[in-house]
């Protein structure tokens, strides 16, 4: 079974990305299986190592959106890919809109070792 390590990483790590086009939300979405059964609404992409992303986990602690306390803020901003559901999109044909940015992430992290398993915010 996929742990939730593995399935922030699918979800959200794409090192050496993004292909410089603006059907990149599209292709990703499809590509990492968050358009089956519905399209996902939102959905970042970190275009770093990920070493750099799972360093985010000893990085500023801050309270999560959920109010769980175990949210990190990344000290450096990153390359990142907003996906963000357009309002005409209609599953089965998942519709993106692609913006590339730098920002800080907010991740969530859990376990033993301690690494990312929700994405919380960027700012
Ligand atoms: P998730 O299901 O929210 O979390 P995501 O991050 O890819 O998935 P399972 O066993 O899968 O249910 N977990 C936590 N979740 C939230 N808060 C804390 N503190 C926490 N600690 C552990 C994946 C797993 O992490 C566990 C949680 O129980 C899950 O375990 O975001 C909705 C989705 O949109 C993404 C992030 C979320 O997907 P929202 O707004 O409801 O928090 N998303 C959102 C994004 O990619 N980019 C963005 O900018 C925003 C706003």
């Amino acid at each position: 079974k996929e742990s939730r390590a593995m399935k922030f990483q699918r979800q959200h790590m794409d090192p050496d990305g993004p292909s410089n086009n603006s059907n990149y939300c599209n292709q990703m979405m499809r590509r990492r299986l968050m358009t089956e059964g519905r399209c996902k609404p939102v959905n970042t992409f970190v275009h770093e190592p990920l070493v750099d992303v799972q360093a985010v986990c000893l990085q500023g602690n801050i309270t999560c959106k959920n109010g769980q306390p175990n949210c990190h803020k990344s000290s450096s901003s990153m390359k990142i890919t907003d996906c963000r559901v357009t309002s005409g999109s209609k599953y089965p044909n998942c519709d993106y809109r692609t913006s590339q940015k730098k920002r800080h992430i907010i991740v969530a992290c859990e376990g033993n070792p301690y690494v990312p398993v929700h994405f919380d915010a960027s700012v």
